[in-house]
């Protein structure tokens, strides 16, 4: 049976993910294609349900606590997600090992290592498809500063991560353009690589790396 690959869209907050997300599994819907959405932080966990307290202020944790309860929340997916996968469905993941890296890192000023370890030998993505959008034109974009994380110098520093993190399986798709024109490069990659993960065994992620 031929399997489903692990699409991701990352970026830094209000870049447009969720938007790509949906357009994205509606397009490979309209060709037929097996597909379902997934998200990181899943919030409708007992995990999850610590970490949305977190980022809304209505819990206070270390920042590494936080990130080992974000990490073990893609961990708690890690069987469906192999599951899903090998059965020949598509997930496109809004947010997933690298905003881990990248987020942590740039709150708690540990070294990336220590991000990404926590997530050495979870299901490894096909393609990650970095939104990345200019400081100057996120801050214009609506809806900052109601949760942790919201606001543009630690985004500077989480963008720095991202880039830091870039793999052969990235994509980085300037953000800036139109919508429709984000999507077109989406699908079009995302089309690509479904094609080409069809046989091959899924990886796990950073599995070369002696953190
Ligand atoms: P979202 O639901 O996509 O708005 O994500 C919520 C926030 O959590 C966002 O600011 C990014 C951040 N985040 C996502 N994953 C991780 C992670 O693994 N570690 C940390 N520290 N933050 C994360």
């Amino acid at each position: 049976m031929e399997r489903g690959a692990l699409l991701v869209l990352e970026g830094c907050d209000r870049v447009g993910k969720s938007t790509q997300t949906k357009r994205l599994v509606q397009a490979l819907k309209d060709r037929d294609l097996k597909v379902e959405a997934r998200g990181f932080p899943d919030r409708t966990t007992t995990i999850g349900s610590v970490i949305d307290e977190y980022l809304k202020y209505k819990k206070d944790l270390p920042r590494e606590t936080i990130h080992l309860l974000f990490a073990a929340n893609r961990w708690e997916q890690k069987d469906d997600i192999i599951k899903t996968l090998n059965s020949g469905i598509t997930l496109v993941v809004d947010r997933y090992a690298a905003s881990g890296a990248a987020y942590s890192a740039a709150s708690t000023n540990k070294h990336l290592v220590w991000g990404k370890s926590l997530d050495q030998g979870l299901p490894a993505p096909d393609l990650v498809a970095f939104l990345s959008v200019n400081n100057e034109i996120l801050s214009a974009r609506d809806g900052w500063a109601k949760e942790r994380f919201e606001n543009q110098d630690f985004q500077k520093k989480v963008a720095e991560n991202f880039l830091q993190l870039k793999e052969d399986t990235w994509k980085i798709i300037e953000g800036n353009q139109s919508i429709d024109d984000v999507h077109k490069i989406l699908l079009e990659e995302s089309l690509k690589v479904i094609q080409k993960v069809k046989t091959i065994p899924i990886k796990k992620l950073y599995e070369n790396e002696s953190n």
